[in-house]
């Protein structure tokens, strides 16, 4: 056994093995945002083709919120940022956000 150079050490550290958590990006439906124009970013941004970008904006659309794709956290961050700002680019209110995967 290894002692500790300190008597009553406060504070110990535990190893961490735990994988960091996959974030999902998340499609939220508004009533501005054309159907094309969310598909056409769909495939821009996340590299679907027609049908799962139809798909998703049809889930969102009748659900609220669609789970678009799961990344690593910064990748999800980029990629949510830059869809939405797709969208606020041509004066739409299209919202993609993220949040950790439990
Ligand atoms: N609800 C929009 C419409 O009817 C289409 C839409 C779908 C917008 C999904 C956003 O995340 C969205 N034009």
């Amino acid at each position: 056994m290894v002692e500790s150079p300190v008597k009553n050490p406060k504070t110990t550290t535990k190893p961490k093995v735990e994988r960091p958590k996959l974030h999902k990006v998340i499609l939220i439906n508004d009533d501005y945002t054309p159907r094309d124009f969310v598909c056409m970013v769909l495939k821009a941004e996340f590299g679907m083709g027609e049908d799962r970008a139809y798909k998703v904006m049809i889930t969102a659309h009748q659900r609220g919120v669609c789970v678009v794709a799961v990344y690593q956290r910064d990748v999800a961050a980029t990629k949510a940022k830059r869809a939405s700002e797709y969208g606020q680019k041509y004066g739409y209110p299209l919202m993609f956000t993220t949040e950790p995967e439990e």
